[in-house]
């Protein structure tokens, strides 16, 4: 990996926030569309004419990794795949075992994890059309999504950027045409598009990596980047919001990423050589900038949260005991993997069952870089400890074509679920049929309790209800006229 080290990476300049004179540091009123945001800074003091960065707060690091399953690293459970790396994470932190992405797929799921809003409220709803698969084979017409999110819409890294922080993007941002818009000093290979769009190993077609050398792999690439913002901020804290394009389709790995992996015997329908060296690649690279972060002489701790966009993709990965997979709100579509690492109430080698949601994390990182809570987000700080329940939301009145759970012809079918508890909701938005599950009894969703439990399903039905009316969330208007006939079943 040495080679691609020494590789220009047109990284885009510091200058822009380089010295933030005017920064005041109370009441810093931030608008976001639609509501009332407004930050105050907690943990520094008023500047006196001295730099104003002298503050003690931690680097951030959010690294996200693309279409990354729930099982897909070892300290998840998984056998094939292999992490050192992720695992020390682990060790060393807090593991969310219960935690959830917005959505079970890419631009809604990172416009809500950016925003701390749900999805009808940032109205990306899916990736491109909601009415995907073939004209004629969708029973319901269905409301708009929208395909990005329009230029200066808030996001928590605008609030870091205020309060002092360089703000750096690394990877995928797929949420428009350029991070720059959303608060982000620099930017690094993000742009609209959902996947490398010539592949993991150059030329890669992305903004940063025009000089990239020949043989160079694009996961390295990011690792390099990351490590030069480390570099940039300077004496400023620095927010790093490192979405890897891995592991996203294509799969593609270096040979001797891979080769580790050729004949390990499968593990509970993990078996996937490349993929998993797509993973030791992220992985390896997580390690480097720990290790740089620890040589860079930097006074300031270092917080990273480690977590993925949304479920794993089959048949390439298994999120077993989970069933279904990206694109679906059964749990394999939604529930990811999520580390807090170096918090101080990240206590180290800790396991939370406690449901948490990619909402909370912009209330968490904001408190981390000294703002006040910040009245109209949902999210909870994680730092927090919370006794109230609370519910959690996902709406997805789409399509989406591929192999569907249990041979159905459509990946996902327009739908809305609900977790509070122990328990999920599912509404399918043709039918109206209502599913009730224990996750605790039954993670994998197999024993449908609406029947036994209408009560008990009759409350979450109507709470999903008022939290759809409450955010403006559209249901399907009605059926498609130009319906024929539902595509083939797949056998499993
Ligand atoms: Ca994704």
């Amino acid at each position: 990996m040495d080679a691609v080290r020494g590789a220009a990476l047109v990284v885009a300049s510091w200058s822009r926030l380089a010295w933030l004179p005017a920064l005041c540091w109370s009441a810093l009123a931030l608008g976001a569309p639609g509501s009332e945001l407004s930050i105050d800074a907690r943990a520094a003091d008023s500047p006196t004419g001295e730099p104003p960065f002298t503050d003690d707060r931690p680097d951030l690091v959010l690294l996200m990794l693309d279409d990354w399953g729930w099982r897909d690293a070892g300290f998840m459970g998984s056998r094939f795949y292999s992490t050192p790396h992720m695992d020390a994470l682990a060790r060393e932190g807090l593991v969310y075992e219960h935690a959830y992405a917005a959505a079970p797929n890419c631009a809604p799921s990172r416009a809500s994890l950016l925003t701390g809003r749900w999805t009808p409220e940032h109205g990306i709803l899916t990736v491109n059309s909601p009415a995907r698969g073939k004209k004629g084979t969708r029973r319901l017409l269905l409301p708009e999504s929208r395909r990005h999110l329009d230029d200066g819409t808030w996001t928590f890294a605008m609030a870091l950027q205020e309060l002092g922080y360089a703000t750096a993007h690394v990877g995928k941002w797929h949420v428009s045409e350029d991070p720059g818009g959303h608060g982000f000093d620099s930017n690094f290979a993000g742009g609209r598009w959902g996947h490398p769009p010539e592949g993991y190993e150059a030329p890669h077609g992305l903004p940063g990596t025009e000089e990239a050398p020949a043989g160079s792999w694009l996961t390295d690439l990011e690792g390099d980047a990351a490590i030069e913002m480390l570099a940039g901020a300077g004496d400023r804290p620095l927010f790093l919001h490192w979405a890897s394009y891995a592991v996203h389709t294509p799969i593609q790995a270096a040979r001797g990423d891979v080769a580790p992996f050729l004949g390990r015997p499968a593990d509970g329908g993990q078996r996937n050589a490349k993929y998993a060296g797509m993973i030791a690649a992220a992985d390896r690279q997580l390690g480097r900038l720990r290790a740089a972060h620890a040589a860079s002489g930097r006074k300031r701790p270092l917080v990273i949260v480690l977590t993925s966009d949304n479920g794993g993709l089959a048949p390439i990965t298994s999120m077993e005991p989970l069933t279904g997979w990206k694109g679906m709100l059964r749990e394999g579509g939604i529930r990811v993997p999520l580390v807090v690492h170096g918090a101080a109430w990240a206590t180290p080698g800790s396991r939370s069952q406690e449901p948490v949601h990619h909402l909370d994390l912009a209330p968490t990182l904001l408190a981390l870089g000294g703002a006040e809570p910040v009245s109209g987000l949902e999210g909870r700080d994680l730092a927090r400890s919370h006794e109230e329940p609370r519910s959690l939301y996902w709406h997805f009145p789409c399509y989406l074509e591929g192999r569907g759970f249990d041979g159905d012809a459509w990946r996902m079918r327009p739908g809305g679920a609900l977790r509070r508890g122990r328990w999920k909701l599912h509404q399918d938005f043709e039918s109206g049929r209502l599913r009730l599950f224990d996750l605790v009894e039954d993670p994998g969703e197999r024993t449908d309790l609406a029947a036994d439990e209408p009560q008990l399903t009759k409350h979450l039905e109507d709470d999903l209800a008022a939290w759809r009316e409450r955010v403006g969330a559209q249901l399907p208007p009605g059926p498609d006229p130009g319906f024929i006939a539902e595509p083939v079943r797949r056998s499993r």
